[in-house]
This record gives C-alpha cells, sequence and structure tokens, in this order.
C-alpha cells in the first residue's frame, strides 16, 4: 500500500505547473486554456510517492461524465498519470470552479470508440496525436462518485 502524503507534488514540466498554479490563484480552470479549448484539473494519487498529483486535461465531458485522455501529444509512452489511475482510480476533478469526486476505469472497444469521438470533438488534436503513435491512446472515464 502506497504510503499517503498529502504533500503535493508538481509536474516536472513547467509549462503544466504553470497552468496548475493559475488555476488554483483563480479557483476556476476557465483561467487557461489550450487554443481556446476548455481544461479540466484532475486530482490523483502519485502510484509510487503517495504524493498527490494535480494534471490538467482537455474537457471532454457528457452527461456529466468525462474522459481522460492519455494523448501525451501522441509521444511513444503513455504519460505517467496513467499508471497513477490504474494503480488508484480514485480522483477528483474540477471543471471551471466545481471540484467533484469520480472513480476511472479504463474503457475499451464500443465504449471506445463512442468516447474517442467525443474527444476529438472536443479537442480536435487528438486525432492527429493517434496518427503520430503506435500505441493506442488509452481512455478513461470518470464517473461521478455518489
Ligand atoms: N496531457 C494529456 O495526456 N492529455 C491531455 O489532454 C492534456 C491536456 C492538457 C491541458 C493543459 C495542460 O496544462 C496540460 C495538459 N496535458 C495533457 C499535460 C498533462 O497535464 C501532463 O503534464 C502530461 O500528460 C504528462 O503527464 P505525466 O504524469 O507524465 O507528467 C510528468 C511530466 C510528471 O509530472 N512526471 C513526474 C516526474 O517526476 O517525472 C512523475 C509524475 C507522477 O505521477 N509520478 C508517480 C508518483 O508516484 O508520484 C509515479 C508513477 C509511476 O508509476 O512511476
Amino acid at each position: 500500500m502506497t504510503s499517503h502524503s498529502d504533500e503535493y507534488a508538481p509536474s516536472t514540466a513547467e509549462w503544466v505547473r504553470n497552468q496548475v498554479d493559475k488555476v488554483t490563484e483563480a479557483g476556476t480552470t476557465e483561467a487557461v486554456d489550450i487554443m481556446g479549448m476548455k481544461v479540466v484539473l484532475l486530482t490523483m494519487r502519485g502510484a509510487k510517492s503517495g504524493k498527490i498529483r494535480k494534471v490538467p486535461l482537455m474537457r471532454v465531458e457528457h452527461n456529466g461524465v468525462y474522459a481522460a485522455v492519455a494523448s501525451l501529444g501522441g509521444a511513444p509512452k503513455n504519460p505517467v498519470w496513467y499508471y497513477n489511475l490504474k494503480a488508484d482510480p480514485k480522483l477528483t476533478l474540477q471543471d471551471a470552479d466545481v471540484t467533484k469526486e469520480y472513480v476511472a476505469r479504463e474503457i475499451e472497444s464500443a465504449e471506445y470508440d463512442e468516447w474517442w469521438t467525443r474527444a476529438v470533438a472536443a479537442y480536435p488534436p487528438y486525432a492527429e496525436y493517434q496518427t503520430k503513435t503506435s500505441r493506442k491512446i488509452p481512455l478513461f472515464v470518470l464517473d461521478p462518485i455518489k
């Protein structure tokens, strides 16, 4: 069992750290965007460090359910946060100034296709990222708790 420290461990990517800081200062994810498209902020447990990790992602939502797209710009490897959610699927997601609890589950086949269409509609560059790698970009559905 990972030791749980409530210490926040910032991303090692400065531009991401800066966006997380902006959201935290403003109290809303509306404070940031990517080329004008909306961002949400996930807070999860580090799989090895047990620390709090904050991961901004593009906003992909349908009827109160969100998707987390482990695209990493089409890089050959999954982002590290993918392994965090596999280890501990409980997370919080902030959309604008509302933060709620969710459980992440990785999806496949028909459900994957349905959510991939929604993801590309929300952020068209995802389609280009998938052409850049033989890695199938993983998708998690984030189901609200209660
Ligand atoms: N990334 C995406 O993949 N998809 C998106 O749609 C997306 C949108 C987006 C919008 C705004 C923004 O500011 C950033 C956005 N990003 C998006 C980038 C995203 O927020 C992440 O920075 C990116 O996906 C890379 O995630 P990462 O978890 O690989 O982060 C790296 C840079 C990182 O912080 N690495 C840490 C390090 O020290 O190397 C470790 C992080 C970590 O979680 N460590 C675990 C722990 O225990 O703490 C260890 C886990 C293990 O098993 O090793």
